[in-house]
């Protein structure tokens, strides 16, 4: 009697440490980095525009298709991906604001003004359903950038 009643308890433990780190696990697309002032001072120029942006990882081991997600910003300001916007397994994309020709590796949000404020703001990836994937956040004017990995 002891000795079950002595059991029961170490394995609810050993459940709840097991528990922990799969809540932590990566989503499957993740915010890795947000460079959000752009070099220099910022004039609304295309290079400028292009100079900021935000880089997401996909950190399973399959191919996932975009079409649907969307990254956006804390004032709700959204770019939704295209049709055929794959990203390999353990691959990168980058958002650049500004404008050009997207492609698998970067894609462009087309955009005439800036997205990300050089303060504070946050990033949100959303799935094609519009749940929430991953976030990311910053309140700093001394860094440009901020890894959220
Ligand atoms: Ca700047
Ligand atoms: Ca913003």
């Amino acid at each position: 009697m002891n000795r079950s009643n002595a059991v029961l308890p170490a394995c609810a433990l050993t459940l709840g440490v097991i528990a922990t780190p799969a809540q932590a696990a990566a989503p499957a697309i993740q915010l890795a980095k947000i460079f959000y002032d752009s070099p220099g001072t910022d004039r609304r120029g295309n290079a400028s525009l292009n100079g900021e942006y935000v880089v997401v990882k996909n950190t399973t081991r399959a191919a996932i298709d975009l079409e649907g997600w969307s990254v956006a910003d804390k004032t709700g300001y959204r770019y939704t991906f295209e049709p055929g916007q794959r990203l390999g397994p353990g691959r990168t994309l980058i958002l650049r604001t500004g404008q050009g020709d997207s492609g698998t590796s970067t894609v462009y949000w087309g955009r005439r003004a800036y997205v990300w404020n050089n303060d504070k703001d946050a990033a949100y990836v959303r799935n094609g359903s519009g749940r929430l994937v991953d976030s990311c956040s910053y309140n700093s004017t001394y860094r440009d950038w901020v890894s959220c990995l």
